[in-house]
């Protein structure tokens, strides 16, 4: 089986992976949009990473979808709302027991691209690192953070594992990786929206402290329900710890808003909605909220699933 990390997606996440991984010398191949932006690539000859002050480029070779060859071990780095279609264009090249791992935040995604290629092992990874583009093909490490990789359904560590470690990748093998991301589903949930219907960093909801109490009421509800009762401990805290530390922060998603990017609320506020819908669970002031974003979201022409 090639131990080449395939990394799709040459955004934040991706070329903050594929620098490092090949800074360590693994062997690292981007897969790109398409033909144009290979050719783009291939004139900036390369990705560059920048640390604080310290820049440097890799030169790793890239390919597009449409490239021969089968692919054993592939790095998902993309939008949640893109997963699913990409892997769909990838499925004819995965090998039979390739494995995907999935940077994809919020849920659902996942599921949509397991759907896609039932003969691969699906990886799912909870990051709270923090990354973004300069500038095309350059990526400034913005935060450092933590990386939880597990898979659900086999807890099996894969045999790669050491490769991150190697890369100065910090990261852990956990069982409770549906807890992960359920629980910061649920922080995102609790602080995102809010940041754009308030129009303010994320310091600026200790104004609204009542509204954010309802809420985690309402989420710690929902986790219960479908089973996650450990990501409920103390979340209304947790939430509160999170606003006074990221208090000058803007939140991913009203950088989204701000910047007319599509947001991930389909994946984050709509699939607890849409969770808490399945289980016959009410959560009123979960579900007004939802619908105050998806309002909020298409005044600006912007999609709200
Ligand atoms: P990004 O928008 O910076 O990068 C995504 C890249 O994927 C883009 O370059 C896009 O062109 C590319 N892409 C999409 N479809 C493609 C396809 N079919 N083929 C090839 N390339 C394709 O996004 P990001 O910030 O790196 O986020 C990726 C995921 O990681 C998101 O779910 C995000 O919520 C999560 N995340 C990001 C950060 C961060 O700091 N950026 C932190 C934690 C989690
Ligand atoms: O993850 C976040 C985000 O902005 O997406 C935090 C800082 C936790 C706020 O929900």
């Amino acid at each position: 089986m090639s131990s080449t990390w395939h990394i799709l997606g040459a955004g934040s996440l991706g070329s903050l992976w594929a620098c490092r991984l090949a800074r360590a010398g693994k062997a690292t191949r981007l897969i790109l949009r398409d033909g144009q932006r290979l050719q783009a690539y291939q004139q900036a000859g390369g990705l560059t990473l920048a640390e604080q002050d310290q820049t440097t480029r890799f030169a790793i070779p890239a390919e597009t979808a449409d490239a021969s060859g089968p692919i054993h071990r592939l790095l998902l780095a993309c939008k949640a709302y893109d997963a699913a279609p990409a892997v769909a264009r990838l499925a004819p090249r995965l090998a039979e027991g390739a494995e995907i791992v999935l940077l994809q935040n919020g849920l659902g995604s996942q599921d949509e691209v397991a759907d896609q290629v039932p003969h691969a092992r699906c990886i799912f990874a909870s990051s709270t690192e923090g990354a973004f583009r300069e500038d095309d093909w350059r990526v400034r490490f913005a935060g450092q953070g933590f990386n939880w990789l597990g898979d659900a359904a086999n807890p099996a560590v894969p045999e790669w594992f050491d490769d991150l470690q190697d890369a100065g990748i910090p990261a852990e093998w956990t069982v409770d990786i549906l807890t992960r991301l359920w629980r910061k589903l649920a922080l995102n949930c609790a602080i995102n929206p809010l940041t754009v219907l308030h129009d303010c960093q994320n310091g600026g909801l200790l104004g609204h402290l009542d509204e954010i109490d309802g809420l985690c009421s309402e989420l710690g509800q929902l986790l219960q329900h479908c089973g996650q009762p450990k990501a409920a401990d103390d979340l209304g805290e947790e939430v509160q710890r999170v606003i006074l530390a990221t208090a000058a922060n803007y939140s991913s998603m009203y950088q989204d808003v701000r910047a007319g990017r599509r947001t991930e609320v389909h994946y984050l506020l709509g699939h607890a909605c849409r969770t808490a819908a399945r289980h016959g669970v009410a959560l009123p002031q979960l579900e007004h909220l939802h619908q105050r974003l998806v309002d909020n979201l298409r005044a600006r022409d912007l999609p709200s699933a």
